[in-house]
This record gives structure tokens, sequence and C-alpha cells, in this order.
């Protein structure tokens, strides 16, 4: 039988494995390893540095819920900026929201944005949107030299090893203070709890001490390590818990709805034993 079982090792004792029909492209960018593969059972999947990014099955559980939440949450968010983000899923969502005059995203690997139009198609669908300006450069350096411009930062970064490892930094997080308006607020990634609890932790502290609202929430996502995903929110004035569930629009989505942007704030308890 053609194909192959890949696995992702997710620690040095345990991973997932899928099995792969075809290997459509691989490459090493200046960056990290790039492979868009098909897989059987979650369509095409991109890989970067051998770390599941996303598949086309269950895509949108990530994207739905790095956009939604904060932008239901903020009640003008017409400039927003993705940090990497590079395969166009969460613009895409950002694209359902009216409000957003202009998102600017900033991926610093180029290959990513074009292999993703080529095998990720309805992923990538509003790169080109006019209410899009796509740049392909150091996100890290572009919210340092970004001052009071955002109403809204997202972070669509891959795991903090390689090129984003910066991105979990606490001088990235004041930076994002610094890069937002007066009313501003930012959610970023932040892997999941059972193997990366430490970084949970620090980032929650980290987020906490520079933010007057901070808040995390969960999703699950089949492909990512454990399947249980945290994404970290820092605010410096609106409360995604403080939303009335009657005022949130219920957008053409497939995960999130205005009650989940509630409930996705529901922790396990060991997950806000790490947060709290
Ligand atoms: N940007 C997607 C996060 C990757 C998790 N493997």
């Amino acid at each position: 039988m053609a194909g192959f079982w890949f696995t992702e090792k997710q620690t040095d004792h345990f991973g997932i494995t899928m099995r792969v029909n075809q290997t459509l492209h691989t490459e090493q960018t200046d960056f990290q390893k790039l492979d868009m593969v098909e897989t059987e059972e979650f369509g095409n999947m991109l890989l970067l540095d051998g770390m599941v990014m996303t598949t086309q099955v269950d895509e949108f559980v990530y994207h739905e819920m790095v956009a939604h939440p904060i932008l239901n949450t903020h009640p003008n968010p017409e400039a927003v900026l993705v940090v990497g983000g590079g395969d166009g899923g969460v613009l895409r969502e950002i694209m359902k929201h009216d409000k957003v005059e202009k998102a600017v995203l900033v991926d610093i690997d180029g290959k990513v944005i074009e292999y993703s139009k080529k095998y990720l198609p309805e992923i990538a669908c509003e790169l080109d949107n006019p209410r899009v300006e796509v740049k392909v450069d150091d996100g890290f350096m572009h919210i340092i030299n970004s001052k009071d411009m955002y109403d809204v930062i997202m972070v669509d970064s891959t795991e903090p090893v390689g090129p984003a490892a910066p991105l979990f930094e606490r001088g990235f997080y004041q930076g994002i203070y610094e890069a937002l308006k007066e009313d501003g607020m930012f959610v970023a990634q932040t892997d999941n709890p059972w193997f990366k609890a430490d970084l949970i932790q620090k980032v929650s502290r980290d987020v906490r001490e520079i933010f007057p609202v901070t808040r995390t929430y969960i999703a699950n996502i089949p492909t990512y390590p454990s399947g249980m995903w945290t994404f970290t929110l820092g605010s410096k004035k609106y409360d995604p818990l403080a939303v009335k569930v009657e005022e949130i629009p219920d957008l053409p989505t497939k995960y999130y709805s205005p009650e989940l942007h509630h409930a996705c704030f529901v922790l396990p308890k060991f997950v806000k034993a790490l947060v709290e």
C-alpha cells in the first residue's frame, strides 16, 4: 500500500500518528522545514518543522477560536494585526466581521503563504481581500516598531521553538501592549496544558503583569498535541466575560457560537490552577 505513517512526536515518549497518502510539497525554507501532505483522515495538512499547523478537516476550530472571542468583545475592532497565520485561516474568520476596516498579516515565511494558497485554498481564501494587507516580515520587529496602532492583535504562531520562540517572551507581550491603542486587546495561541503546563503558567503570569484583564480559554483540536488547546487573551479595558450572549452575532461558524463565547472560558480544574 502506498503512503506512510507520519508521527508528530509531542514529547520524547508520546506522539500522534496518522496515515499520509502522499507528500504534495517539501522544502527547507529560510526559516523552517515545510511539508504539505495529503492525509487519509484530515485532508491536506501543513507541517512546519514536523509539527501539525493545520489540516483541512479540523482547521475551523483553531481559526474560529483565535478570531471570534476577541472580535466579539472589542466594540470597534477597526484595525487588526495578525502575527504569523500565513495559512490565512484566522484572516478568513476576521473577514466575517464588517467592523474590521483593515487587517494586516505579518508572517516571516512567504513560503507558508504560497503553499497554503496552492494546497489549502479554502483556508487561504481571504488573503487577497482588499481589506487585507499581507507583509512577509518579522512579526516580532513589526510589533516593536508599531506604537498605538491596533485595536486587536492576534498571535497565530507555531509552537515555542524555532522562529516562534521569541513570541512567547515577556518582552513580546510588552511590545504588544505598546502596539495596541488605549483600549486594545490581544490573543495568542498558548499550546496545551498536558505537555506545556510550565509555558502556560509563565505566559499567563507575564500577561497578567502587563494587562489589567487576562483570560485563558480552551478548544478541542484533534490534530494538535493532546487535543486540548489554550488561548491567552490580554486586554486594556474590555472583558470577554462581560459581553452579553444575546448581543453576540450568530456568525457562519462551525465551532464558535454565542453560548460558547462564555463556555470556552470555563476551565478544567487542572488548567485553572495553571493560570491563577
Ligand atoms: N498556529 C497553529 C498552532 C500549531 C499547533 N501545532
